[in-house]
């Protein structure tokens, strides 16, 4: 499918999940992998994993799958790649994030989530790069999401669907990714639209309502997961403190120069996680 065809997710009256189920069969027709087991979102400073997870064996411009949008932000490569495992597990990693901020409907926010599941994935990794409201964790740190608050005001459910989310990051999951390194921290992640950074005195009601972590990605999509039935993996990379917190102002140049920084470390540490789901 070229950009300058509509999105067919745009038509209300699709059903998401067939459209879904269509980009599935064409990322199996492409890359020859009937079923993928894992999938991985690489959000900013996680790129790099996907070098070192496996062999990468068939790379697709995310453009060409059904339902999936260019990318808005260059650095946010709009690529999905199947990657042949270690252990013999195929991981679909998904570089083609479509942000909630781009106005384009939850239903384009959380398509990666649904065609994952629909080739076959269990397992679900949503890693981001995020501001951090503990002072303790310096940029560059990685954290694991133990829980979100979502304050889109937004679902990726359609009418009267209730899914429980009690235990939406996997505690399971969790526990292996912090028997690779038992130093990871975890913390609530709070999922704003953006694309503004926070003003301070968000980010204390951030904090005062349980969160640690602020971004614009990942709950969304946890729950779309969730719906399919896939386990979640959340893990965000702390590239700034959120604002106020830090008491210089935030820039997006920072924000890359810390995902950059910290890329190889992470992404190595990914890999070995990826490697025990
Ligand atoms: I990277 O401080 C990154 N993404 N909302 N706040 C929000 N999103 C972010 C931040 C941040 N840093």
């Amino acid at each position: 499918m070229s950009t300058t065809q509509p999105n067919p997710l745009d038509d209300p009256a699709a059903d998401p999940f067939e459209i879904a189920a269509m980009a599935a069969a064409e990322i199996t027709l492409i890359t020859g992998v009937a079923r993928h087991d894992i999938a991985l979102t690489l959000g900013s400073g996680w790129a790099k994993a996907a070098d070192l997870i496996g062999d990468t064996t068939a790379t697709i411009p995310a453009t060409e799958i059904s339902g999936f949008s260019a990318p808005a932000l260059a650095g946010h490569v709009g690529s999905l790649r199947s990657i042949l495992l270690p252990n013999g597990k195929r991981a679909l990693v998904i570089g083609a994030r479509t942000h909630y901020y781009e106005n384009h409907g939850v239903r384009r926010v959380v398509h990666s989530v649904r065609t994952a599941a629909a080739a076959g994935a269990r397992v679900m990794v949503l890693t981001n790069g995020a501001g951090g409201i503990r002072k303790s964790w310096t940029p560059g740190t990685p954290v694991l999401i133990s829980d979100h608050i979502n304050l889109t005001g937004d679902s990726p459910l359609e009418g009267a669907t209730f899914i429980d989310l009690t235990d939406l990051y996997s505690a399971r999951l969790r526990e292996i990714a912090r028997g690779v390194d038992p130093s990871l921290d975890e913390g609530v992640y709070v999922q704003n639209r953006g694309p503004h950074y926070e003003t301070p005195a968000e980010v204390q009601m951030a904090k005062a309502i349980g969160g640690h972590i602020v971004g614009m990605s990942t709950a969304l999509e946890a729950i779309a997961a969730r719906q399919s039935g896939m386990e979640v993996l959340g893990l965000s990379l702390i590239t700034n403190l959120a604002a106020g917190i830090q008491k210089t102002p935030l820039s997006h140049g920072e924000v890359i120069d810390a995902g950059r920084t910290a890329e190889p470390v992470i992404s190595a540490l990914l890999a070995k996680i990826v490697a025990e789901l």
